[in-house]
């Protein structure tokens, strides 16, 4: 990578924060690059950057008339997703990371990652990007410095975080006053899966991250910072940060409820933030304003409730399956200024993937000749990355520095048996433990095979920076007299009939759930009891339009008692592996799933 801009004479030529500076500066005799570049993350250093890309291959040019300003990475073949197997969480203690994490003792750990980090910047640039994670204004906000070999790492941070000038100001103040920063070293290595480690050291606010640079493993704000060391802060200072989505919910008389979603990877968090209302929900007035798509960091507020800040500034998302049908908003998000990620390319030059539209692309996502017999031409976990601000229905409090008040939390999986529509749990320990409890079908999104269930509670399988048993207790203690929690719920899109189709049409009709989600909140919407928990009463869900048949409808809210008891136990065993003791509320919040009552 040798055409990158030079340091231009007003770029920010280092910080006044010592401790800093020194940390760039250790890095830098340890990695050894040409250049040392600090980037102030404005639109000159941008486009320098993109033509330094283009003109090295690392970017190709998507077409400017149907998609200004947009550009398409392709991936090293082998570094597609998200490597699960090799990411570390680095406690001193091996129980402090659980069962949940893979652990090695941070002296190993380092010892292990610096021995590949050395020299490794030979003939590239060191590029230190300061970001910060939520409005820059916001105290709820948290800055990190992240260095990568990368320039695909920076331009994705620059849409991903608050990056530049503005943070660095940030970092600077708060350094002055002694607030911990979170460092990020990043360099793609020689992008070999067996030279590839994701390392997170939570007591240090420290993440080693080296051989990929795709996504998760290389925007070291988004997964490592945001969620693994993030949920490890948030632990000891009485807040949440987690793999929620936030999305406010406008009916017909202006009031606005915000609902927080927590869904595994590319189980349709950003298709429920980008929600379009069905045309009948329209025409009442009923209005869907995004906040996040894949974050959400919470905190008790004044109040009692919990109040949540996007820590992102843009969105990095699935892109096969998102149409003109499934999410025109997202559609509308991408066409300018997008850096798309591994998808496939038309024959005049537009990106395209599976689910699109019924156009036959020319190039697939490693620019062959398309060839249906090889696959899927886009690649089932290519992205788009793309600045919030571009979605039409970016919320005008997605910015406030405060956040929302969280009115509902809602977890999810892909469960293509068992698991109803909808369900409320009773209370917030029998909500935690639904949460605990999730299920869902694997992804493309992690390396490993597809569609097969596993445990992922709270959507936090892969990115928990601690001991689910301590994160379980974590949850449980918001329950506090003064509080006023945010009802807890379940969703399942993904019910299958036998012939394997959706039974539950999903996309803009998931609206009809969340209606009635937000009718449990504000007491109008009837419930009944069940063993599970509450669910929707005869007629309380409004299927007005809806395509689906009252057979699918009773089968997906129906309640399998037997089915139950046997996940009980299976949940019952779970808890046991993650070390939940005997005496937490979650266990006897178990019970009536046994009973069948
Ligand atoms: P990450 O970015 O990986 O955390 O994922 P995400 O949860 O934001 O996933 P996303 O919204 O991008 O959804 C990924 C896949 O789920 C896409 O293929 C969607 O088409 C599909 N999907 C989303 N919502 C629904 C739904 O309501 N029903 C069905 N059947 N599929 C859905
Ligand atoms: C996920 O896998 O949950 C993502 C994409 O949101 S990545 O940032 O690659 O982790
Ligand atoms: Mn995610």
């Amino acid at each position: 990578m040798n055409a990158v801009p030079q340091q231009g004479a007003d770029a920010t030529p280092g910080t006044r924060l010592a401790s800093l500076q020194q940390w760039v500066d250790d890095v830098a005799a340890l990695t050894r690059p040409d250049r040392v570049v600090w980037c102030d993350g404005s639109d000159a250093e941008a486009a320098a950057l993109q033509q330094a890309m283009l003109a090295d291959g690392t970017l190709l040019e998507l077409n400017q008339d149907t998609h200004p300003g947009c550009v398409l990475h392709r991936s090293h073949p082998d570094d597609v997703a998200r490597v699960e197997h090799l990411t570390f969480v680095c406690h001193e203690k091996r129980e402090d990371a659980g069962p949940n994490n893979h652990w090695m003792a941070p002296a190993e750990a380092h010892a292990k990652i610096d021995a590949l980090f050395e020299g490794c910047m030979e003939g590239r640039t060191l590029y230190v990007v300061p970001y910060c994670m939520g409005p820059i204004d916001s105290k709820l906000a948290r800055c990190g410095v992240e260095i990568t070999d990368s320039p695909y790492v920076v331009a994705n941070m620059r849409l991903m975080t608050r990056m530049g000038a503005a943070a660095l100001a940030r970092i600077e103040r708060e350094g002055a006053e002694g607030k911990p920063l979170v460092r990020g070293l990043h360099s793609t290595g020689e992008l070999d899966p067996d030279r590839r480690y994701i390392m997170h050291f939570p007591e240090e606010l420290v993440i080693k991250s080296y051989g990929s640079g795709y996504g998760g493993n290389a925007l070291l704000g988004k997964k490592c910072h945001a969620l693994r060391i993030a949920s490890h802060q948030a632990r000891s200072e009485g807040w949440l940060a987690e793999h929620m989505l936030i999305v406010g919910i406008e009916n017909p008389q202006g009031e606005v409820h915000y609902v927080a979603a927590a869904f595994p990877s590319a189980c349709g968090k950003t298709n429920l933030a980008m929600l379009i209302p069905p045309e009948s929900y329209r025409e009442q007035g009923w209005k869907v304003w995004t906040v996040g798509d894949d974050i959400c960091w919470m905190h008790p507020g004044e109040d009692g409730r919990l109040w949540a800040i996007n820590p992102e500034a843009g969105f990095f998302g699935v892109a096969p399956g998102t149409s003109e049908k499934s999410n025109p908003n997202a559609l509308h998000t991408i066409e300018r200024d997008t850096i798309f990620t591994n998808v496939a390319t038309t024959d005049d030059g537009q990106p395209w993937w599976e689910g699109l539209d019924k156009r036959v692309p020319a190039k697939d996502w490693q620019g062959r000749d398309f060839d249906p017999a090889r696959g899927p031409a886009a690649h089932p976990n290519s992205r788009f990355t793309v600045s919030a601000k571009q979605c039409p229905t970016f919320s005008p409090h997605a910015e406030d520095p405060q956040g929302v008040p969280i009115s509902a939390i809602v977890f999810g999986g892909r469960r293509s048996s068992l698991v109803p529509l909808v369900f409320e749990s009773r209370d917030w320990a029998h909500g935690v433990l639904v949460g605990a409890a999730m299920g869902s079908e694997t992804t493309a999104a992690a390396t490993g095979a597809v569609g097969v269930m596993r445990r992922d509670p709270m959507a936090m399988k892969p990115f928990c920076g601690y001991s689910f048993a301590d994160y379980f207790a974590h949850w449980l203690s918001f329950d506090r007299p003064d509080a006023k929690l945010p009802k807890v719920f379940h969703v399942n899109w993904f019910r299958k009939d036998a012939d394997g189709r959706f039974m539950w049409p999903g996309f803009g009709d998931n609206l009809r759930v969340l209606e009635w989600i937000i009718g449990r909140v504000d007491g109008s919407t009837a419930a009944d009891a069940a063993a599970i928990g509450h669910v929707p009463a005869t007629g309380a869900l409004n299927l007005d339009g809806a395509d689906v048949s009252a057979e699918a409808m009773a089968e997906l809210l129906h309640v399998d008692a037997e089915g139950w008891k046997a996940e009980a136990d299976a949940v019952e065993a779970y808890l046991d592996e993650l070390g939940v003791p005997a005496a937490s509320p979650l266990r006897a919040s178990l019970e009536p799933l046994r009973a069948g009552s």
